[in-house]
């Protein structure tokens, strides 16, 4: 599935905007048949947002089940005889989708796109009723995993293992797009390098009967480097400029379609030309060691929770080349697209990551998650889980494949890892996202109770990532004792395996504002004291080839006595104001080599 894109062949439009709203906590829709007319007491609702925070109403914060979203759509007369699809950038957690009154797609998983054929209305051209529901129900079978509780009262709770809110909407645009019938299906670049020539392996799948392809390479003046023809081949660009983290160079791909002098169909794709790979200790990009500095993320903002907007992450990018990031994880789930997007043009380095995160029932049990379970069995993450999650890294794959900026895909966030359930589950994963994409290395996130000593997953990973809290979680306030722990539980990870280590968490809450002439937790100076600390413990470990702090700004959680307001462990606050720390990140990132 190719993105929507306009190139004068190819048509789009976003279908943004403000769309008429629903909530359905009773599932009355599916019942009665919602998409058969106009919704009942609809309210308008932005497209894209999470609904969540927009109104003051608890029960639409904290709704489980279905929302409904509807609207008008009008395809242009000129699309009679393409081939019109309607497509969704994401919905969270899944999806239905109507025509009129007929159900044209479903979706399963909150952050990857998907897409209907509606070619077949379009020829009407009449109004069509476009109805969605959305579902945010987290179960043992979903990606990630939660808990729904009946209370007495008849009404239902979600709990769920994962330490951030569980936003739910269209988080993301909704496109209609026209391609010719015969069509691009898919493109796919896997970029190398042989000594100064750049090698562009492109694969073309055409659907909707047989053309020529036809490839042309261009620099970003626009100068043909190469062309090809046929559904696959290699490019060689002699003295390639490439790829490379700060420098975001691009070539783009023209794929053609012919069929004689006509050109049948056009797909645009930026290329970034550029190799990664892993050597002992070592994570190459272009042949040179890479040192990943940088953050966990979230997609998070206030009022419209995880609703992508061009202008905050714009801003965003520009605190992170402020702060000297040269990289970052999209923790804990697939971002929007045009994140990735300009990741690549600004040369800023992406860990991908699926929203497998909380894969973990046996912790905490406690305070914010959902009680204690086994978590892999026949009752709780299933052989139907990990199909799910078998699903989600195809799609991540498949949507991210072509963007330099992701280096890594990380599997999952701090699942369990220390048990054999937890290798049965894993190991297939793992072999299914190589089988995706051979070209880059896989990676999970490892987690505190699962050391080098006792972690069975992280043998089948190319790159050790670990999230640690020495001097937070455990050893809280004493960072004499953290940075005792911290070193040696590195140098326990850097003796048993010969692969590269990346801290992907490690940070502190920290409320903005408050100071102490001591540094305590919460403090700003213990925000700082603890970054260094951790600094100095990774500047004594060679095979240390990754810091990303945690968080890049303080996010919204679900209520727990751990948490107030949310987690405050951001080196911005939610509304990107910079703590003290972000000057010692500053002064650090931007004076590393
Ligand atoms: C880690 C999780 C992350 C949490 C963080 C924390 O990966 O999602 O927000 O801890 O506790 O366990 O702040």
């Amino acid at each position: 599935m190719l993105r929507p894109q306009d190139n004068g062949i190819r048509e789009c439009k976003r279908l943004d905007g403000l769309w008429a709203f629903t909530p359905d906590a009773a599932g009355a829709g599916r019942r009665d048949g919602w998409w058969r007319g106009p919704l009942a007491e609809a309210r308008d609702i932005p497209v894209p947002a999470s609904y969540n925070d927009l109104f003051v109403d608890a029960e639409l914060h904290d709704l489980v089940g279905d929302v409904w979203y509807q609207r008008t759509v009008h395809v242009p007369a000129g699309w009679a005889e393409q081939r019109v699809v309607v497509r969704f950038d994401a919905a969270t957690h899944r999806a239905s989708v109507w025509v009129d009154d007929e159900l044209v797609v479903e979706h399963e998983g909150g952050y990857t796109p998907f897409e209907a054929d509606l070619s077949r209305f379009a020829q009407t051209g009449r109004a069509l009723r476009l109805t969605v529901a959305v579902n945010n129900e987290l179960t043992f079978q979903s990606v990630p995993p939660g808990v729904i509780q009946v209370q007495p009262d008849g009404t239902r709770t979600q709990r769920y293992y994962h330490d951030f809110f569980n936003y739910a909407g269209l988080h993301r645009s909704v496109w209609l797009s026209a391609t010719p019938a015969r069509h691009i299906d898919d493109v796919t670049v896997v970029t190398d390098l042989d000594d100064s020539t750049g090698l562009v392996q492109y694969q073309v799948a055409v659907d909707g009967g047989d053309a020529d392809v036809r490839v042309v390479l261009r620099d970003a003046d626009g100068a043909t480097v190469a062309e090809g023809s046929g559904s696959a081949g290699e490019l060689r660009v002699e003295n390639a400029e490439l790829w490379a983290p700060g420098h975001g160079y691009l070539h783009e791909l023209a794929v053609e379609l012919v069929d004689g002098d006509t050109v049948v169909d056009r797909f645009l794709q930026p290329v970034g030309i550029r190799s990664v790979r892993v050597e002992g200790t070592r994570f190459l990009i272009n042949g040179e060691p890479f040192h990943f500095r940088g953050f966990g993320m979230h997609e998070d903002h206030i009022a419209r929770g995880k609703g992508h907007d061009n202008a905050s992450m714009i801003h965003d990018f520009a605190l992170l080349q402020w702060i000297g990031a040269n990289s970052f994880r999209t923790s804990h789930y697939p971002y929007a697209e045009e994140v990735l997007d300009e990741a690549d043009r600004l040369g800023i380095v992406v860990i991908d990551e699926t929203a497998a995160v909380g894969q973990n029932l046996g912790m905490g049990g406690g305070f914010f998650l959902g009680g204690t379970f086994q978590t892999f069995s026949d009752e709780t993450l299933n052989d139907v889980t990990q199909e799910v999650h078998r699903q989600a890294i195809r799609e991540l794959v498949a949507r991210d494949k072509n963007h330099p900026s992701v280096v890594l895909w990380s599997v999952a966030n701090e699942p369990e890892s220390h048990t054999e359930e937890s290798l049965a589950y894993f190991e297939p994963l793992f072999a299914a996202t190589r089988e995706a994409d051979p070209s880059r290395p896989v990676g999970f996130v490892n987690m505190m109770l699962a050391p080098y000593d006792k972690c069975l997953v992280t043998p089948l990973a190319d790159v050790v990532m670990v999230n640690r809290y020495y001097g937070w979680y455990v050893d809280t306030g004493n960072l004499a004792a953290a940075e005792r722990n911290l070193e040696a539980e590195l140098q326990g990870w850097a003796d048993t395996f010969d692969k590269p280590i990346i801290i992907t968490e490690y940070g502190a809450d920290t409320i903005h504002g408050f100071n102490s002439i001591r540094p305590v937790p919460w403090s700003e100076e213990y925000q700082s004291e603890f970054l260094a600390m951790y600094h100095r413990v990774f500047d004594r470990i060679p095979a240390v080839v990754g810091e990303h702090v945690w968080n890049f700004a303080d996010f919204e959680t679900t209520a727990s006595i751990l948490r107030v307001g949310g987690n405050k462990k951001g080196v911005f606050t939610r509304d990107r104001a910079p703590k003290a720390a972000a000057r010692l990140l500053r002064e650090r990132w931007t004076s590393l080599p």
